[in-house]
């Protein structure tokens, strides 16, 4: 298996996607809420690119969760914290979610072989997943509109570190972030505080939700994208 890291949206036309599977990663927030949604019984979540577009599900009666620059948009069912998502609410419905990057990023990846969603929150399975499949990888990081970030950065090492001898270091910038995610791994939340969508989040005063998306194996789940929407992938 050969894995390689896509650091910024700008940076995936670079990449043939056909045969391989991509990892789709905003731990802070998109992931890690599509996660939380699916492992507490949302029957699937659906992506969208535009806020107009959530609108229209908004009119057809849908729950749905928008988000923008950190906060929600008004007017719809959530935004994009984790903690929103819970069972009570979600439980047994389709969500239909739009986000500043991340659900645009897994709109561009359809011409993958499949496409996962990953977060801390199911680090273990997603990586186990990877091993047995056996495809090449793409660890595709959303990044903040079109930037590189720390937090989507070090996961993607996070995950290369899991997957160990099972795959070869396809491009430089896996060798990269393997390499800080061994350096950084020990205070992973201490160094989080440097990343500019921290201090973002702290500004918005939603600091709790940096380490609910810290929390490692919290939600062990492996969304797919099957047709328009995400599920549950069965283990
Ligand atoms: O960019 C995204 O998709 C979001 O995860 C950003 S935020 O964490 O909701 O600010």
């Amino acid at each position: 298996m050969n894995s390689e890291v896509v650091l910024s949206p700008l940076l995936l036309k670079e990449y043939d996607l056909k045969g391989k599977v991509v990892v789709v990663i905003d731990v802070l927030r998109a992931t890690s809420t599509i996660c939380a949604a699916l492992a507490n019984g949302a029957k699937s979540i659906i992506p969208v690119l535009s806020v107009e577009e959530a609108h229209s599900y908004k009119a057809k009666g849908h729950l749905v969760g928008a988000e923008r620059n950190g906060e929600k948009v008004e007017g719809f069912d959530f935004g994009n914290s984790p903690r929103e998502y819970s069972r009570e609410k979600v439980g047994g419905k389709n969500v239909v979610l739009t986000t500043t990057n991340g659900t645009r990023c897994i709109r561009m990846s359809l011409e993958a072989d499949e496409i996962l969603v990953g977060s801390f929150l199911n680090l273990s399975v997603l990586s186990s997943y990877l091993i047995d499949q056996k495809k090449d990888v793409i660890l595709f990081c959303a990044g903040w509109k079109d930037k590189v970030n720390l937090e989507d950065s070090l996961f993607a090492g996070a995950v290369l570190r899991a997957l160990g001898t099972s795959t070869k270091l396809g491009n430089d910038a896996a060798e990269m972030m393997v390499a800080l995610y061994d350096c950084m791994k020990d205070n992973l939340r201490a160094y989080l505080d440097h990343a500019s969508h921290a201090k973002r989040f702290k500004r918005l005063g939603i600091e709790e939700d940096i380490d609910y998306c810290l929390s490692i194996d919290k939600m062990p789940v492996l969304p797919v994208l099957e047709g328009n929407r995400l599920v549950l992938k069965p283990l």
